[in-house]
Formats: C-alpha cells, sequence, structure tokens
C-alpha cells in the first residue's frame, strides 16, 4: 500500500500561473511542515512556463495524466509466493509466518497458476465429506519426502502425482495383510514403526510407499526386498501421527490452488474492478505485469480503500478543468482567483479564492500570513506566475495588492520585474514558436486586391518588438521570397504588441505601393502605426485608400 499523497496541481493545458502557483504551494505546506504534499501538471508546458522554469534552475513538477485511481496504488508490490511443486504444509508455513492471506502460487517464470486463499484452507485440510476417501491424498512421492524430511532408501517415480491412500500399520501383521489386501497395494502407503513383520507384509503385497517412522532403521533385507519389488521406502524422523498429517498435507500446491481469481494490470482503473469483486466470490486478484509476470496482489480490502492521492486545486475550481479523475479522489483544498464554477464537496475544505490578478498573488499572500518567507526561487516563481496573469501588472485584472506582491516578490528573488517579464514573455512569444520564417509569416496571411495591384499581409502579435527586431532582416528576405512565389506586388507583416496596443509594419515590393504607405517610418520598409491593432479595421481600410489611383501609374 502506497504512502497518502497529495498533490498540488493546476488545470489542464496549464499556464505559468498554474504550474507556478502548484509549485510554490507545495513549498509553503513543505515550510509548514505538512508531509507528502507534492507539486504536479496535468498537462505539457509551454514555451513560457518553460522558460521560467529553467530560468530559475526548477524541475518541472511531475505529470500527472489522470488521477483515476488505478490497481497500482492499492495493490502490494513485490508479493511473497511459492513455487506451484511448493507443498500445501510449506504453503501453509509461509502463510502463518508471513501472516497473509492471499498466497500466489507461480511457476519457474513467475507466472501465475492460481493463489492459495487462507479463507479456503479448511477445504484443503478438512476431511472430505465422503467417507470412503478419507485416507485419500493426492501427492507425488517426492512431495511427501520433502515434507517429511525423510531419508529415501529407495524412490520408485518420485515426481509422478498420483492419488494414494494412506494405511498405518498398527496392528499385527496377518490383520494388517487382511487390511491391504482389499485395497490397491499399488495405490497404497503404509506408515509403521519398527515393526518388521508389517513391513515385510507391505513389500510382498507391492504397496506404493512403505514409510518406516520414529528414525528407525531398516533391515538390509526389507530394503533389498523393496528394491527388488520396486517398492519405494522412505525413513520418517517424526513419529507415525506427525508422519501421517504431514503425508496428507504434502499434496503440491498445483493442485490446491485457486484459480477464480481475476487477473488484472497495475494500470487497470480500481472502479472497473469494483464490480467484477462485488458481484464474484473472489477474495482479490493477482496483478500481471506486461509479460504476464506477477507483479502484485490486492485483496478486497486493499482494493476498497480510498484512494491514497489527494488533490489540492490551484488556479482553478471547476472539474471540467481538472485533471481527468479528480471526482474519483479526496479534494483537501482549493486555491484560486477566478470565479466559482459551482464545485460541491462532501466535506468541508479549505477554499481560498481571492480577486486578485494571479494564483500566486493569492500564494504569495498566504506566504506572508503565515510570517514565512520564500527562498528566492519560491519567489522568482510566484513573480513569474504574477507577471504572466496580469501581462506585466498591464491586465486590468491587476489589483494594488498585486503590485505590491510584485515587487516584495521581485525584491526577495533578486530580479528586476520588467525585465525579467520581458524575457519571460519573449519566450513564450509567437516568433520564437514557428519552426521557419515562412511559417511566422504564413499563420495568419491574407492576400488583397485593388485595381490590377496584389498585395498579402501577415499578421503576429508579440509582447515586446526586441525579438522581431532580431529577426527583421530575415523576415524582409522572406518577405520578398514569398512575394515573388505568390506572384505579389507588394508583402508586408503586421507585428502588433499587445502590451502597448502598437503595432509595426514590415513591407517589401512594389516602391509605386511602398511609397503610399504613409505611416511614419521607422527604417527600411518599416513603418510605425500607432494604437493600429486591427489589419481588418484599420490597416486594410487605410492601405486600400493609399493604393487607391495606384494602377493610373
Ligand atoms: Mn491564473
Amino acid at each position: 500500500m502506497k504512502q497518502n499523497l497529495t498533490y498540488v496541481i493546476g488545470h489542464r493545458n496549464p499556464d505559468t500561473d498554474s504550474i507556478c502557483s502548484a509549485l510554490a504551494y507545495a513549498e509553503l505546506c513543505r515550510l509548514q511542515g505538512k508531509i507528502g504534499v507534492r507539486p504536479a501538471r496535468a498537462g505539457n508546458l509551454n514555451r513560457q512556463t518553460e522558460f521560467v522554469l529553467e530560468f530559475l534552475a526548477q524541475e518541472p513538477p511531475a505529470l500527472l495524466a489522470d488521477v483515476f485511481p488505478r490497481v497500482r496504488d492499492a495493490m502490494v508490490t513485490e508479493p511473497i509466493t511459492i513455487g506451484e511443486e511448493a507443498s500445501l504444509v510449506e504453503a501453509m508455513q509461509l502463510m502463518r509466518r508471513r501472516d497473509i492471506r492471499l498466497l500466489p502460487v507461480v511457476d519457474h517464470d513467475r507466472r501465475p497458476r492460481g493463489a492459495m486463499v487462507l479463507k479456503r484452507l479448511p477445504e484443503n485440510v478438512l476431511l472430505p465429506e465422503e467417507g470412503e476417501r478419507i485416507r485419500q491424498v493426492l501427492t507425488s512421492l517426492q512431495s511427501i519426502s520433502s515434507c517429511l524430511k525423510a531419508r529415501e532408501v529407495n524412490l520408485v517415480e518420485p515426481v509422478r502425482v498420483e492419488t494414494l491412500e494412506l494405511f498405518v500399520g498398527a496392528m499385527a501383521a496377518h490383520t494388517f495383510r487382511g487390511i491391504l489386501e482389499n485395497a490397491e497395494p499399488g495405490r497404497a502407503v503404509v506408515l509403521t514403526g519398527d515393526r518388521g513383520k508389517v513391513q515385510k507384509t507391505a513389500v510382498e503385497l507391492g504397496v506404493r510407499l512403505l514409510i518406516v517412522t520414529g528414525g528407525h532403521a531398516v533391515s538390509e533385507e526389507i530394503r533389498k526386498a523393496a528394491e527388488a519389488r520396486g517398492v519405494s521406502l522412505l525413513i520418517s524422523p517424526y513419529d507415525t501421527a506427525t508422519t501421517a498429517l504431514l503425508t496428507r498435507l504434502s499434496t503440491p500446491v498445483a493442485h490446491l490452488a485457486a484459480t477464480d481469481l481475476p487477473k488484472v494490470s497495475p494500470d487497470d482503473r480500481l472502479t472497473s474492478l469494483g464490480g467484477t469483486l462485488a458481484r464474484g466470490g473472489a477474495p482479490g486478484v493477482l496483478v500481471l505485469d506486461g509479460e504476464g509476470r506477477i507483479c502484485g496482489v490486492a485483496t478486497k480490502t486493499n482494493l476498497l480503500q480510498p484512494s491514497a492521492v489527494k488533490l489540492i486545486l490551484v488556479d482553478h475550481n471547476e472539474l471540467s478543468q481538472a485533471v481527468p479523475g479528480a471526482d474519483q479522489v479526496d479534494i483537501l483544498e482549493i486555491i484560486d482567483h477566478h470565479r466559482l464554477g459551482n464545485f460541491h464537496t462532501e466535506k468541508p475544505i479549505r477554499f481560498i479564492n481571492q480577486p486578485l490578478g494571479s494564483t500566486c498573488s493569492v500564494v504569495a499572500s498566504l506566504f506572508q500570513e503565515a510570517n514565512l518567507q520564500p527562498d528566492p526561487k519560491t519567489a522568482g516563481l510566484m513573480l513569474a506566475g504574477l507577471l504572466s496573469d496580469t501581462v506585466l501588472l498591464k491586465s486590468p485584472t491587476t489589483t494594488g495588492l498585486d503590485r505590491q506582491l510584485a515587487d516584495w516578490l521581485a525584491r526577495l528573488a533578486g530580479l528586476e520585474a520588467e525585465e525579467f517579464g520581458r524575457e519571460m514573455f519573449k519566450s513564450g512569444s509567437a516568433l520564437a514558436e514557428y519552426p521557419s520564417t515562412r511559417d511566422l509569416l504564413l499563420a495568419d496571411f491574407k492576400e488583397y486586391e485593388t485595381g490590377r495591384r496584389k498585395f498579402g499581409i501577415g499578421q503576429v502579435e508579440v509582447v515586446s518588438y526586441a525579438e522581431f527586431h532580431e529577426r527583421m532582416g530575415d523576415c524582409a528576405q522572406e518577405l520578398e521570397a514569398l512575394r515573388r512565389d505568390r506572384s505579389l506586388d507588394m508583402t508586408g507583416l503586421l507585428v502588433t504588441d499587445i502590451v502597448e496596443q502598437n503595432s509595426q509594419l514590415l513591407t517589401v515590393g512594389d516602391p509605386v505601393l511602398v511609397s503610399r504607405i504613409g505611416y511614419p517610418l521607422l527604417g527600411e520598409g518599416l513603418y510605425e502605426l500607432k494604437n493600429v491593432l486591427s489589419r481588418k479595421k484599420q490597416l486594410l481600410p487605410h492601405l486600400l485608400r493609399a493604393f487607391r489611383g495606384s494602377n493610373a501609374e
């Protein structure tokens, strides 16, 4: 059984705030002495978050594709097993010694042949219902010998598993002969002490096995006779009563193992198993790995335990946004800054929801409330989440407290917030994500016509022009190549800064068209478009107006 684990986890398609608030809140829990609280994520990191974690040398939290309770969470790993040739008595000793209720019986390759089940042992051990079968035992001579730790004087076909009948030679030889003659000597196992006449009778009648009990030596005459007659002969160190009991318990477990236990994979969901176990009489399951080898066992009790996995949700409070399976485990806390999403719980939980710019702001304020100071890395993480969600504190969701917290966190992290935030947005911005400059141009490229002139304009959004300016030479070259490929008179790229709410336009092509663009020129083919954000509503009407009449020239 795994120990309890609480994951702090954000929403699916995690953003920087989701990842960083999970990391920071798990750290707060650690500082508060809570055990077993770990950060996790419900999806892949975006590029911005990747940058943040790399920059702060922070390992990404573990990826949880889902939290559906699975067999692997409930099973006993590395289970104690017993070989299929072992005897019932060995199985019983093992189960008693190790206090186990379910003992898988395996072959040489650890593939299960079934299991010994504590609750069912009486059926294997107690007397069968039919009287005449009372003396019968299914076993092999080898198994009897090993149970008795016997001295092997003569063994014929020791590995054959057969149904044998036990007879105790505790009477006068002639009486005994009478009894044996009515039985099938070829299936008889005769137990006797140092009674030479009984021993001799048994050998003469050609019994399957003669066991001399009490460790008594046999005479040379008996030994030779047994060999000559093909009678197996063992010397048991135990008295007759013990020898009889152990012989009865010598059945190889392969013949007794319960085979009705479901075989499941560690990855199976517990919910799909519940019904199977509730309906059938199986006391548990055998868990097999990909190769069909046993890797765990789970009893009904194991499987009905509540999941050991618990969740603390950050940056969301709706199950539809949560990691799959969240509805099947306990949710202990929610730390968020979103609208309430009609969330139900069975027990009271800690629910902190503040109308702040980010969940990282909420977590940072919890550090302050607890009088705990985050280390520089954790402060940097919270700063990143805060700046990310508030778009460098410019989003209308930004509060006064967010600004104060950003200052506090930046100081603790030793970072300059504005610069760090810009770097962060730059790394995650559109430009870096395109595999090639051509892809960047074509991502949102539209062609237009005015008279005989054709032109095309692409648009990308950035949070800073810096990266665009670095790639401007490439962009101009590729715009020219694209212009020729598509037989256009002019091509352009509208780069919109969503933070500053401005755009710049880079163009190449027909000098007549370019000369009519009319916006302030910043450099070769580069224009400044103040307060222009929309290609459709702002840039295009302007260009169509400016280009009108250019056909005549
Ligand atoms: Mn958020």
